[in-house]
């Protein structure tokens, strides 16, 4: 694409990402206070006191028996296939951040992948059930965009197969199928603390179980198969949390209930502002329960916006405004996994076609309203003159 010509003329001065993290300044401050404490006591790692005190909050905030923080969810994923013993292959939703097939491939497990319900863009629970063979060990569910899964389903379908059921929950942080929380369903539950995400440790992830046997195996794993002083009793794996990370989630979690508000009337300011314009759907976010509003995700339709996705992208882009395409091309179409996976034979037509129309807008927005009316005016603009080539666009 040609330059993009002087910032001036850019709608934003400076960039609006998605997955910008939400620091609030009495997060920072609770923070450097409760940093202030680790140093006084000299214990930064290794299980320490602020660890133990986030898990307690978590699980009580998730309502779950059992929160083991891991040092990020691709690990905490991978901890807990290992905690689980698993064998063979893994049914997985195709259209999830690539971090979900690599854990698998990780514990040499061979991730087959299935297509997604076109309402919530969670896995497809008919078709995960037809791809069931003798080989299978497990489904894993993934939760996108906070959007819950049909867990009712998968857990029938687990039970009848003698599978075992884990969701990615990365997203979830917080959302509920009706009244019941994340965490709580299939065999356990993992959620991603990155620093882009909802609720965020820096790096850092937890895995949330109600089976108070297989926690036990996690904090083993966790801590290299440590289960005592100099007793290894497993093949483990450095996935701790800091004290740092720790410290960051405790001074985080008074803000949770004022970050929802704001995502949730952002969501409302773009729902109601793209509704004007053709082409660009907003997709329902917490339809199973309550979500959490971190992410802003549409679908473009070419033939009425006028404009393919990708160029929107562009345009967007060139603008300051830095839309993702979550989670484009889809796991089943990276090169990697082609090898990994010989005998398989992609059919997945609704994650084909999501990914190639899917647009995340950025939701941490220093001024809701107004950035979201001008957001919305440019991406009308590109609409209006979708006769006219991008690079003029992106120009003007
Ligand atoms: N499962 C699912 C469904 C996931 O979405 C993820 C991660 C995982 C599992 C694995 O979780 P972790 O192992 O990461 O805990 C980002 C995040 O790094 C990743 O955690 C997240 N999902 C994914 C959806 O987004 P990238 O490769 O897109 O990151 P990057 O560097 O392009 O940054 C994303 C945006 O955030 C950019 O627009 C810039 C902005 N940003 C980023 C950082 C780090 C900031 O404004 N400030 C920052 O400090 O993966």
């Amino acid at each position: 694409m040609e330059s993009v010509g002087d910032s001036s003329r850019r709608a934003f001065a400076t960039p609006l990402y998605v997955g910008a993290p939400m620091v609030e300044p009495e997060t920072r401050l609770r923070f450097h206070a409760l940093m202030d404490e680790a140093f006084d006591r000299n214990y930064l790692t290794n299980d320490g006191p602020l660890v133990q005190r986030l898990e307690a909050e978590l699980a009580e905030l998730h309502q779950v028996k059992h929160c083991a923080l891991i040092c990020n969810a691709t690990i905490a994923q991978i901890v807990l296939l290992k905690a689980l013993d698993l064998r063979g292959e893994v049914i997985l939703p195709a259209f999830t951040f690539i971090a979900t097939a690599h854990a698998c491939l990780w514990q040499n497990l061979t991730p087959v992948f299935c297509d997604i319900s076109p309402q919530s863009l969670t896995i497809d629970v008919d078709q995960a059930t037809r791809l069931i063979t003798p080989r299978t060990s497990a489904i894993i569910g993934v939760h996108v965009y906070g959007n819950m899964c049909d867990v009712e389903g998968l857990e029938t379908a687990c039970r009848q197969y003698g599978l075992k059921l884990i969701f990615d929950a990365a997203h979830a942080f917080s959302c509920t199928v009706g009244d019941t929380p994340a965490g709580n369903f299939g065999d356990a539950e993992f959620m991603s603390f990155h620093a882009t995400k909802f609720f965020g440790t820096f790096e850092g992830g937890a895995i949330f179980t109600n089976n108070s046997d297989l926690d036990r195996r996690v904090r083993y794993v966790r801590n290299f198969g440590f289960r005592g002083y100099d007793d290894v009793g497993f093949l483990g794996i450095n996935g701790k949390m800091s004290e740092a990370s720790a410290a960051m989630g405790l001074a985080s979690l008074p803000a949770i209930p004022e970050r929802i508000r704001r995502c949730e009337e952002t969501y409302m300011l773009y729902r109601d502002r793209f509704s004007e314009i053709p082409g660009i759907r907003v997709v329902p976010i917490g339809e199973r329960g309550r979500g959490n509003f971190q992410y802003l995700v549409t679908l473009v339709d070419t033939e009425e916006f006028g404009v393919a996705r990708d160029e929107l992208y562009d345009a967007l882009t060139a603008q300051n405004i830095w839309v993702r395409r979550y989670f484009y091309p889809g796991c089943h179409r990276v090169d990697f996994y082609q090898p990994a996976c010989p005998d398989a034979k992609w059919n997945l037509p609704v994650t084909d076609d999501v990914c190639s129309r899917v647009l995340c807008f950025p939701v941490n927005l220093p001024h809701p309203e107004a950035d979201v009316d001008t957001i919305a005016g440019v991406v009308k603009n590109i609409h209006n003159r979708a006769g006219e080539t991008v690079q003029s666009i992106t120009r003007s």
